[in-house]
């Protein structure tokens, strides 16, 4: 019922390395600059590579007559002001989700600006400047207007559908909000494949929002299963307004040491994605995903873990059709107990996870939450904010495991907050005091009796580098041999639930602040794909497949 325009294409953009745009009120209208296509990230331009600073975008859009417009940015790394014909419409902070600004706006043309900053430090942003991937700036997401007609609008709507003994159960919270200059008292409808399952009323008055919330029973329901999705089409209805949301059906659980799916106990087989392309970085087109996604079935893998941040939701789409199950994860990556002593942090860290969860928690592919990674959860300061931020989820979402992934070993003081544990680790490339089969035994009595899962582990292979004779580090054949071992070793332990390859696909890096740690990436990237950059396969992606295919696990 919306007229739904993308902005996607050519906008203007320009830097503003001296970050004078507010004083010169670039708002009105910015100095002529270039043009860069949205969604894109601006290192992708030429000459832009390492600008890390504020530009400001800009372009032209028009619409038709109608009761408010709402503009959603898919997202804006990092900060976000946003002006329509001059006047201040919103801010946002926090690069990997959506925020929407409803106003209202006359017929014909009007001029929207973006300032946007990717500037990142050690005590403010989420993530810090010390990281292990690119720090992309721009409108990496789509951006959409919608007209509304009026006089209701639905602004969300959440579902939290569940499958227990071959019963469907779902429980729908919505927000419908009066966008019109008068009372409105109208009927509100959920509709699936055409067929109405719930009416309400709802009366409102100007401007106001009101939460409905219910739950059905739903008969002749197939449920989603990992290999088998099946999924379902949801309209709510009101006042002259609509939003579709899609979910599936299926029951997501932990048992003594194992996860199950409807009852059943999976075996993660996964890799770590980042979103990250040559030519794209972080703004990859739906194709491209799709093409991953085909690469990682073909390795026989079933699930993926959202390394680091929430991902792009057309990705998750993709994992709903496909049956892939997916982990995902605030960018809380390697953060100490003194930056976590910090309030502006951990409310900014509550807030991604709501945020989050709020805008996923519909993907039945999502089957849990992480809350952090390789942060010092052996200090009581992380602790707290791990402690706050599970309550966050918990306060939308109690259907789904919650986890982080740790790199304390014995040292986590956490693990009592994971319904499953996820561990990190690098044997066989940073450390060698141990073997992996040590490492479980211990880290599985440390956990108790929760499922176990290796989150991070591989080696860095440079595509083409090729060895003759054995342990050569770099090489693909040295890649091949570690990941063989472990996950050889993953495929038949009591004491692993499943793991994720770390990673799908050589990634771009930081430089660190001194320069560091480039020089133990070389290519500035991190070369631990089983495919580079390209997605051209390693040695390591034939043997993994190999095995993973010849296992009943
Ligand atoms: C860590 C981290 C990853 C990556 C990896 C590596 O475990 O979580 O993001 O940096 O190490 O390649 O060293």
């Amino acid at each position: 019922m919306r007229r739904q325009q993308y902005l996607d294409g050519f906008w203007q953009i320009v830097q503003d390395p001296r970050d004078i745009g507010f004083d010169e009120q670039w708002h009105l209208a910015p100095p002529l600059g270039r043009e860069a296509w949205v969604p894109g990230a601006w290192n992708t331009l030429q000459g832009w590579l390492h600008y890390e600073g504020v530009a400001w975008y800009s372009r032209r859009f028009a619409v038709g007559a109608c009761e408010a417009v709402r503009i959603t940015f898919g997202a804006v790394t990092q900060q976000a002001n946003v002006w329509l014909d001059g006047e201040p419409v919103g801010q946002h902070y926090g690069g990997w989700l959506p925020f929407a600004l409803l106003t209202q706006l006359a017929p014909g043309e009007h001029l929207l600006v973006v300032r946007v900053d990717n500037r990142h430090d050690m005590t403010a942003t989420i993530p810090s400047s010390h990281l292990d991937w690119f720090r992309y700036g721009g409108i990496t997401r789509p951006v959409f207007v919608e007209e509304l007609c009026g006089p209701g609008h639905v602004s969300a709507m959440r579902l939290l559908p569940d499958w227990v003994d071959g019963r469907a159960t779902l429980k729908v919270r919505a927000e419908l909000t009066n966008v019109s200059e008068r009372a409105i008292q109208a009927p509100y409808e959920l509709l699936l494949d055409g067929r109405v399952v719930k009416a309400g009323q709802a009366r409102l008055s100007s401007g106001e929002s009101e939460v409905v919330a219910f739950a059905l029973h739903l008969d002749d329901v197939a449920p989603w299963e990992p290999g088998a999705p099946r999924l379902y089409t949801f309209c709510l209805r009101f006042a002259g307004d609509e939003l579709y949301e899609r979910t599936g059906f299926r029951h997501v659980s932990v048992q003594r040491r194992k996860l199950l799916i409807n009852g059943k106990p999976v075996f993660i087989k996964g890799v770590n994605r980042h979103e990250d392309h040559p030519e794209w970085g972080p703004a990859m087109p739906e194709h491209l995903m799709a093409r991953d996604l085909d690469l990682i079935q073909e390795l026989g893998a079933n699930a993926v873990r959202g390394s680091h941040y929430p991902n792009d939701p057309r990705f998750l789409d993709l994992c709903d059709e496909r049956g892939i199950l997916f982990v995902e994860e605030i960018p809380l990556w390697q953060f100490t107990g003194e930056q976590m002593d910090s309030n502006l942090l951990t409310d900014r860290a509550s807030a991604m996870m709501w945020a989050m969860v709020a805008r996923d928690v519909n993907h039945p592919a999502v089957i849990a939450w992480s809350m952090s990674n390789e942060c010092a959860t052996d200090t009581p300061q992380v602790r707290l904010a791990m402690e706050h931020l599970r309550e966050t989820v918990e306060q939308i979402d109690d259907t789904r495991p919650i986890t982080y992934a740790s790199h304390r070993a014995e040292q986590d003081i956490c693990f009592d907050l994971a319904d499953m544990a996820c561990v990190n680790a690098y044997y066989g490339w940073y450390r060698h005091d141990l073997t992996w089969g040590q490492f479980l035994s211990r880290m599985s009595s440390h956990v108790g009796d929760k499922p176990l899962l290796v989150s991070e582990f591989g080696a860095g292979a440079l595509y083409g580098w090729r060895a003759n004779e054995g342990d050569v580090i770099w090489s693909e054949e040295y890649q091949r041999k570690l990941l063989l071992e472990s996950v050889s070793l993953f495929l038949t332990s009591d004491d692993c639930a499943g793991f994720f390859i770390w990673q799908f696909c050589d990634t771009r890096t930081d430089k660190g602040d001194d320069g560091h740690r480039a020089l133990t990436r070389p290519r500035h990237m991190n070369n631990k794909g089983i495919v580079d950059e390209y997605r051209r396969k390693k040695l390591a992606f034939d043997a993994v497949k190999a095995l993973l295919l010849g296992s009943d696990r």
